[in-house]
C-alpha cells in the first residue's frame, strides 16, 4: 500500500504545538473634543509611558488621527481598551480606544 511520503506532517512528525499567542494593537483615535492634557495622562496611566513619550504619541494621534499605545495578548489588549474607554466616558470626553490585529 501507499508508503507514507517524508512531508506528510498527518503522522509522525507531529508539528510542535508551542506557538506565540496572537497580538494586537491598541489604537487611540483623534477627535476634536477630549483634552490634551487627559490623552497624556490616559497614556501615562494605562500604558506606563513617561510625559515625554505620552505627549509624543498624543500629538502622532492629534495629527494623523489615530495612534499605537502598545502591542499586547488579547485578554490585555481587551482589558486596556475597556479601562480607556471606562475612564473617558466617567470623565465625559469621547476619547475612542480600539484595537486591531498586529
Ligand atoms: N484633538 C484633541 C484636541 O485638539 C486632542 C486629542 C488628541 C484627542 C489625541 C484625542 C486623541 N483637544
Amino acid at each position: 500500500n501507499d508508503p507514507k511520503r517524508d512531508d506528510d506532517l498527518s503522522v509522525e512528525e507531529a508539528k510542535p504545538s508551542v506557538k506565540q499567542p496572537p497580538l494586537y494593537r491598541v489604537v487611540l483615535l483623534n477627535d476634536d473634543y477630549t483634552p490634551m492634557e487627559f490623552v497624556v495622562e490616559v497614556l501615562q496611566t494605562f500604558f506606563r509611558m513617561d510625559r515625554d513619550q505620552a505627549t509624543q504619541v498624543m500629538l502622532h494621534v492629534h495629527t494623523r488621527g489615530k495612534g499605537v499605545c502598545g502591542v499586547y495578548s488579547r485578554d490585555i489588549a481587551e482589558t486596556k481598551v475597556d479601562q480607556v474607554n471606562d475612564h473617558a466616558r466617567e470623565n465625559d470626553h469621547p476619547l475612542m480606544c480600539t484595537m486591531e490585529p498586529a
